[in-house]
């Protein structure tokens, strides 16, 4: 069975139980807490130096971490990964976006704001919001007219961006990015989608 690193709360994890399920792959789970840094070195010392999840242990006892590369190990040769080669381009053009401008601004802002105790509010928070906020704007304006970030077929994209996206609103006021809301809408109701509480 595939091992899972996974935190219950983690939109980067998240990525990969949702691409587990839209493929059918059979993995067991163990999750760690947020903040819990002594256990996770035990844990995950010789599995990702980073100490972060997701990371993934294969059957064949390799190792593997950051969501971006884990999906698209098991997202090659499926119908998440474009045949033609620009559009196969343009979907680490999104998942790069995701990791520099998108989650780095959304995830943390939200972690401040909604999973610390108290909650952190200061100008970096402001900071972080704005940029945030700038992040959104690109994704909505780049969804306009499209029901797919790359081609028109879901790809891992879409799932790397969905993430932290669906989870914004812990944090964010997402009501005026129409085209994000209709294609949250639209990735929710593809057929084997999961909810992060699944
Ligand atoms: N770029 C990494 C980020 C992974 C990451 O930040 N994981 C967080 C949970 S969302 C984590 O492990 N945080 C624990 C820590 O930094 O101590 C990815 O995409 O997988």
């Amino acid at each position: 069975l595939i091992e899972l690193y996974d935190m219950p709360v983690s939109g980067n994890c998240y990525k990969v139980r949702l691409l587990f399920a839209h493929l059918g792959v059979a993995y067991r789970r163990h999750s760690v807490e947020l903040g819990d840094r002594f256990e996770r070195t035990e844990l995950l010392g010789a599995l990702n130096p980073a100490l972060r999840v997701p990371t993934v242990v294969l059957q064949d006892g390799r190792s593997l971490a950051e969501s971006g590369a884990i999906l698209w190990y098991f997202g090659e040769g499926t119908r998440f990964v474009p045949v033609d080669r620009y559009l196969r381009a343009q979907m680490p053009q999104w998942m790069f976006f995701e990791q520099y401008e998108h989650e780095l601004t959304i995830a943390v802002a939200r972690k401040r704001l909604s999973y610390s105790d108290p909650p952190q509010v200061d100008g970096r928070l402001a900071e972080l919001q704005a940029a945030g906020r700038k992040a959104l704007a690109t994704l909505d304006a780049h969804l306009e007219g499209r029901d797919y970030l790359v081609g028109d077929g879901m790809t891992l994209a879409d799932i790397a961006l969905y993430a932290y996206t669906h989870m914004a609103d812990e944090g964010f006021d997402l009501s005026g990015y129409w085209n994000i809301g209709r294609w949250l809408e639209w990735i929710a109701a593809e057929p084997g989608h999961v909810p992060t509480t699944a």
